[in-house]
């Protein structure tokens, strides 16, 4: 019909992330729930990779299909993207992003335990965090250091009621992503100033789930829920206390440049 075939331009792929993150679990089970994914394959290498295929794809105004989250920076950088509609609804809808402690931190070190409980933000504050660090190349980290300090307000509540750490020392697993740094690091820089020692632990996220689990490490600011890692956290949940959301609003899903004239992964041809 003259039509462009995107599917074919994209060699029926869609370019994802590290193999072990919940949104490629996620995308695997979109290729076996979606009838019109068959035959189509998700390559999974790493964030960066993606992110320069993406960039190369927009320069050349050509078809990209990615799998896209918020918070991130990419729909700063990129604004004329779109989430295809996922009427299976294998993404989910809204996400949160919840703390996670281990069973007993709370009687053995309770004003750490009560920090990290009371730790919350918007996804505003993650991405300003984030897109920071994306433009000036510094360090997550020490821009999580500067947000503290440009912040005081919001760190004094999550402090609020919080006894003084005395050295006591508390360590946090991270994933590597920039969401989860931004946040551990955060956290990390408000509890050190309160007088803890505090250390981020990046790993996988099935360690993340089984740290906590298995009690290695104190907490994590890192659970995307209820979808993203409802693997991991189904297979741990008797064995951590989950504490909540400490950020609402976030999403994953199939992200297409808004030059594609497509509204649905149901659009995609197999
Ligand atoms: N993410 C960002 C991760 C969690 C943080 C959505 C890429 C994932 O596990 O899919």
């Amino acid at each position: 019909d003259g039509e462009t075939n995107y599917s074919e331009a994209v060699d029926y792929t869609i370019i994802g992330i590290e193999p072990g993150a919940g949104i490629s679990v996620a995308t695997e089970n979109a290729l076996e729930e979606y009838e019109n994914l068959d035959g189509w394959d998700v390559e999974m290498s790493s964030t960066g990779a993606m992110m320069s295929e993406l960039g190369t794809a927009i320069e050349n105004e050509e078809p990209i299909v990615i799998t896209g989250w918020n918070p991130h920076w990419m729909f700063a950088l990129y604004p004329d993207m779109k989430y295809l509609e996922d009427p299976q609804e294998i993404y989910g809808g809204e996400e949160t992003l919840n703390s996670l402690a281990r069973l007993g931190l709370e009687d053995d070190n309770p004003d750490a335990y009560q920090f990290i409980d009371q730790f919350e933000w918007e996804v505003e504050d993650m991405e300003e965090i984030m897109y920071e660090a994306e433009e000036t190349g510094e360090d997550i980290e020490d821009v999580a250091v500067q947000w503290v300090e440009d912040n005081q307000d919001r760190v004094d509540a999550w402090a609020e009621g919080v006894n003084e750490g005395n050295g006591a020392e508390i360590e946090l697993a991270s994933t590597p992503w920039d969401s989860e740094r931004a946040s551990s690091n955060v956290v990390k820089a408000a509890m050190e100033q309160h007088g803890f020692e505090v250390t981020v632990t990046e790993v996988d996220v099935a360690v993340v789930f089984e740290s906590v689990a298995s009690g290695d490490v104190d907490a994590t600011l890192a659970a995307w829920l209820p979808l993203t890692h409802s693997e991991f956290y189904e297979a741990n949940q008797d064995n951590f206390e989950d504490l909540g959301p400490n950020l609402e609003g976030a999403k994953i899903g199939l992200v297409v440049p808004e030059y594609m004239d497509i509204d649905s992964i149901e659009d995609l041809e197999a």
